[in-house]
């Protein structure tokens, strides 16, 4: 795929307002207004390790280790961009719950316990339950996915995940014929999650997101337990994160504890804070601006002042030919 450079001055960070600056913006207002299917593809050998050199070890839990060597490597991949430097991809982080600024969620999510972690799986399912996390992922293979990943706020990276299709996990707990949407909730903890119990009210915790029942179904979308090799760092949102790489990076829920199946569009947490600038679809598109900024360009991390290394957005994030179908007849400015 051909990537035209775009000029380093079309896209500022200066120019582009971050989720909070939004939220503090409002609180001095006022306050009141509140591919293709990896399981097609051949199984490739192992990943160098060195591949990923910059890696900090973690401490996996046994289940973890234990899959590890049955990984798929390379399931997906992102041809010509390089993979964003690990230490890039955990130390500028958004994870309200450990505070704001993007430094925040690395020196504060040491003190979440991602072991031992159960997930509640209710709402419109044949097989609703409380599993442990091994359990949980016992039938499953990790895959590695390297996937684009664009924020909202016009900065990007290239991540390789670990971790495996939604759509498994689906089948496995049998919706209903009422399921039409899947909702997903972050843990709740104020005593570990600083932001949960800071004055920063305008967030309703725990943190929300969903998707419709195709989008969650389309193989793209993965559960991730793990990223550069090893499993998720905190910060990341460990132990179990949501990734959907054509939409926005905020639909990537971290730290998930409850997946529901739901009849009705479930209200997510930024389109609840602010519905005219975050919408439940949330999908990358460069002819959609964000009311303040443009969204046609994105800084790739790393980025500086002198190497801004700006590049133009591709629509669905350049996985238009797995998704575009997703939305054939509705209007992708309405349903932003
Ligand atoms: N629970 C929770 N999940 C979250 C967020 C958050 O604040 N809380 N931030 C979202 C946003 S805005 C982005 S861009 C991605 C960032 O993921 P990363 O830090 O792993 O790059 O996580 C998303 N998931
Ligand atoms: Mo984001």
């Amino acid at each position: 795929m051909l990537i035209k450079l775009a000029k380093a001055s079309d896209c500022k960070e200066s120019e582009v307002t971050p989720h909070v600056s939004y939220l503090s913006r409002r609180t001095l207002l006022g306050g009141s207004m509140l591919a293709l299917a990896a399981t097609g593809l051949p199984r490739m050998a192992a990943a160098d390790p060195s591949l990923y050199s910059d890696v900090e070890a973690g401490q996996a839990p046994r289940w973890f280790s234990e899959k590890l060597p049955h990984t798929q490597w390379q399931a997906m991949t992102v041809k010509g961009e390089a993979i964003t430097p690990f230490k890039d991809a955990t130390h500028y982080n958004n994870y309200y719950e450990f505070g704001t600024d993007k430094g925040d969620p690395a020196a504060n999510a040491g003190a979440l316990k991602a072991e031992p972690w159960t997930v509640l799986i209710d709402g419109e399912v044949g097989k609703p339950g409380r599993y442990a996390l091994e359990d949980f992922m016992k039938p499953h293979q990790l895959q590695e996915r390297i996937y684009r990943m664009r924020c909202v706020e016009a900065w990007s990276m290239v991540i390789p995940w670990l971790g495996f299709p939604l759509a498994e996990l689906l089948k496995q707990v049998e919706p209903t014929s009422k399921a039409k949407y899947i909702r997903f909730e972050t843990l709740n903890d104020p005593a570990v999650m600083p932001g949960q119990r800071s004055d920063f009210a305008l967030i309703q915790w725990p943190y929300v997101e969903g998707l419709r029942l195709d989008e969650a179904m389309n193989p793209l979308t993965i559960l991730a337990v793990g990223m550069y090799g090893r499993e998720l760092p905190n910060q990341n949102g460990a132990p179990l994160r949501l990734v959907v790489p054509w939409k926005y990076g905020f639909k990537g829920v971290k730290s998930i504890v409850r997946i529901s199946l739901v009849s009705e569009q479930p209200v997510t947490t930024w389109q609840n804070i602010a519905p005219d600038e975050y919408g439940f679809f949330a999908n990358v598109n460069p002819k959609v601006d964000h009311p303040r900024w443009t969204q046609a360009r994105e800084r790739r991390l790393p980025s500086g002042l002198f190497s801004p290394n700006v590049r133009d957005t591709l629509m669905f994030n350049g996985y238009e030919e797995e998704v575009a179908s997703l939305y054939a007849g509705m209007d992708l400015r309405k349903n932003y």
